[in-house]
């Protein structure tokens, strides 16, 4: 397959890119960090998506090597913003399997010399449904080293509600699809995304929501006490160098 072979070539010779969609503080309205977002950039200009670039490093076992490569640059290039932002990191369940996670963040931050505490690690819930006492192991040391972990896409799939108490969750992220519903079903969506933001504070985690793209969802979003938003309205996903253009403009 055409696809494989560009993802072998790529994981050979690190041609992927990483794009960095910010993330913002919703009192404020403050820049507290960006997600790294994987891309391939293919002859004819076009990115390849992480939707189809990961499935397929997955299965031909590319995925600790490319994983490991997205963790390294994405705190080589954190290290040189300004030293309160944070970058956030998604991992896949294969990399937690075989092992490689711990090794992996722990080569990036000293390679980088990035603060642990700036880096956040995503995680979805086919590493949860599927998890091991190992699985849970290797989250709390990464936390005793101060890295944030992070609970991604909360609300799809199923009995996401139990992973809250059995894993050491110091974030979630409200899946996109509620403030997607938001514009339609009105006050439904409105009062599970209330609670789930409610629940979210009561356990002393931060709830960010995704896909946030009108300024009627951040008003909303202001009076359900969120705490960051991420989404079109505040910033599509953009190459590293024009996160540097924007800082400089700003600073
Ligand atoms: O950028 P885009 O909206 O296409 O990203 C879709 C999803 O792909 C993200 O929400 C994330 O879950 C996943 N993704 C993006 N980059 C990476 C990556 O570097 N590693 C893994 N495992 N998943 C990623
Ligand atoms: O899987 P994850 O949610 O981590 O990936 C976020 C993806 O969602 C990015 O690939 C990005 O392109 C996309 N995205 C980010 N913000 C918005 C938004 O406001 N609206 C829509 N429709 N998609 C978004
Ligand atoms: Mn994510
Ligand atoms: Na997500």
């Amino acid at each position: 397959m055409a696809l494989e072979k560009l993802i072998r070539d790529a994981a050979t010779h690190n041609d992927f890119v990483l794009h960095y969609q910010p993330v913002f503080e919703i009192v404020g309205r403050r820049l507290v960090g960006f997600e790294a977002l994987l891309r391939l950039p293919t002859a004819d200009g076009t990115l390849i998506p992480p939707a189809t670039i990961i499935p397929i490093a997955e299965e031909i076992r590319l995925i600790d090597k490319i994983g490991a490569w997205v963790l390294r640059e994405a705190c080589r290039t954190a290290k040189s913003w300004p030293s309160d932002l944070t970058v956030a990191v998604n991992l896949s369940s294969s990399q937690f399997e075989s092992g490689s996670v711990e090794p992996a963040v722990a080569e990036a931050l000293n390679e980088s010399g990035l603060d642990p505490h700036r880096l956040e690690l995503e995680i979805t819930e086919g590493l949860l449904l599927n998890h091991t006492h190992a699985t849970l192991e290797t989250l709390r040391r990464l936390k005793d080293k101060g890295v944030s972990i992070v609970m991604d896409d909360f609300g799809t799939g199923y009995s996401s509600l139990s992973y809250l108490w059995k894993f050491p969750f110091d974030k979630i992220k409200i899946d996109r699809s509620f403030m997607e519903s938001f514009a339609q079903s009105g006050h439904n969506v409105e009062t599970v995304v209330k609670t789930i933001i409610a629940l979210g504070r009561e356990m002393n985690m931060r709830v960010t929501v995704e896909g946030v793209e009108t300024a009627e969802q951040v008003d909303f979003l202001y009076d359900a006490n969120a705490d960051q938003v991420q989404g079109y309205f505040f910033g599509k996903p953009v190459s590293a160098a024009r996160v540097e253009a924007a800082m400089l403009d700003d600073r």
